[in-house]
């Protein structure tokens, strides 16, 4: 791949050195943890594929979009609503990093007890290795946790930043205030992208954007199956992927693999082996290249049936209402929708608690392994909330505070000591 890509990441002003020692080790990571499955579907050579060619081939995409005049947006959370960027003639691009690059370099800037995901986004831009990050012309942030509000300020010394004030409550004074946000960044987009937001463009990306999810939630759907017909691994990676393709051809491939995995299920065919405990893994999101705990898990003989976190339901459970035909009815459709997103920095957040008993009983789950990123405060602090619903409902849980380093070893143990209680 780098042969064919290098001229244009040097126009994109990566740092070429360091990109090429990311690109080493990216494949033989990804073979033990992906290729190495038995039994994995067909299908999901087009998601292997897309991983191939994340730093070569969808960049070219986004260079070529904007040379015909199109724009690239890059965000870091789920409230970012993708049907806007869309309908201003966008790509949108997610740049949470899930590997530790440049930790130095970022904590010449952060404080060192920060969250891997803000430190590490902050290295791969330092570093110069993050093509995403480059192909942008807008990054939209939002006012979640303390750490990202914080971070999108040093970033916004770098590229251009606009900030969504995303309240923290649910009440109707908060709803009109999100309405109002979601407006703002209607026009910020209109005005990079000269591009005006109309009704048409609107509905075509509402459409769009429900299609991915609707493939996602079937794809979840199939995950009920008792044995496995897919790996979580493998689920994990689709979700992440979710964010970077394009949404036509990635809602078609996903649909594609259901159609492979409907048969797998009629046929009784399952990945590796026996039905094994199911595990639901809650928390904080797994971005690319992260599927440490995903990894450790069905390695120990699990199978993870779920994903309660936003690199997984979080991210497509809602849809946007598709009834309005008119801006103010589509604009309002669409805050709504993200509205339903149940973050832990939300207070008070008992949708999440009622949502994540709800997926216990839906996806048949024996445990939950709740996933807290090392001094993540809203998902650390909520982990007593679910915890003590859970303790109440029967379901152990097993609580790994982690960040990108490499902890496997302990973490194996603790999850096979939970699996035996299980089985
Ligand atoms: S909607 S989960 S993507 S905020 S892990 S940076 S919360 S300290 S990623 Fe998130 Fe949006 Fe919520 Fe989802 Fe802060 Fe925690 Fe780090 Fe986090």
């Amino acid at each position: 791949m780098a042969d064919d890509y290098r001229e244009m990441w040097r126009e994109l002003g990566i740092n070429l050195e360091a990109h090429d020692g990311l690109l080493e080790v990216l494949p033989p990571l990804f073979g033990e943890v992906f290729l190495s499955q038995t039994g994995r579907p067909a299908r999901m050579s087009y998601f292997d594929y897309v991983f191939s060619e994340v730093h070569g081939l969808r960049i070219r995409e986004l260079v070529n979009h904007k040379k015909s005049g199109g724009i690239v947006v890059g965000t870091y959370c789920t409230y970012a609503p993708e049907e806007l960027i869309m309908a201003a003639g966008g790509i949108s691009v997610g740049l949470c990093a899930g590997a530790e690059v440049a930790p130095d370099e970022a904590m010449k800037f952060l404080p060192g007890n920060l969250c891997p995901l803000i430190k590490s986004s902050l290295g791969f831009k330092l570093a110069g290795v993050c093509p995403y990050i480059e192909s942008c012309d807008l990054l939209v942030g939002e006012t979640t946790c303390d750490g990202k509000k914080k971070f999108y300020e040093i970033l916004g010394d770098m590229q251009p930043v606009h900030v969504m004030e995303l309240p923290q409550k649910k009440g109707a004074t908060d709803m009109e205030m999100w309405k109002s946000e979601v407006r703002v960044l209607a026009t910020r987009l209109e005005e990079v992208s000269g591009k005006k937001i109309d009704e048409a463009g609107l509905k075509d990306a509402i459409r769009i954007a429900n299609e991915k999810r609707r493939a996602l939630l079937r794809l979840a759907e199939l995950r009920k199956a008792d044995p496995p017909v897919i790996s979580g691994r493998d689920a994990l990676l689709i979700n992440q992927i979710a964010f970077n393709d394009d949404p036509r051809r990635f809602t078609v491939k996903v649909n594609e693999l259901c159609d492979e995995l409907d048969k797998r299920v009629g046929q009784g065919k399952s990945i590796g082996g026996p039905a094994r405990p199911r595990i639901m893994i809650s928390g904080c999101p797994m971005a690319l290249p992260n599927w440490k705990l995903a990894q450790v898990i069905e390695t120990s003989g699990a199978v993870v049936a779920m994903e309660e976190m936003c690199t997984g339901i979080r991210y497509f459970r809602n849809l946007v209402d598709e009834t309005p035909d008119d801006l103010e009815g589509m604009l309002d459709a669409i805050a709504d929708r993200y509205m339903k997103i149940d973050c832990a920095v939300f207070t008070p957040n008992t949708e999440r608690v009622e949502n994540i008993l709800g997926l216990v009983r839906d996806f048949d789950i024996d445990a939950v392994v709740y996933h807290a990123l090392q001094a993540c405060d809203p998902y650390t602090i909520e982990a007593y909330k679910v915890q003590k619903a859970l303790d109440e409902a029967g379901i152990p849980m097993l609580y790994v505070e982690t960040d990108y380093g490499n902890d496997s070893g302990q973490i194996a143990t603790r999850v096979q000591a939970l699996l035996e209680m299980v089985r």
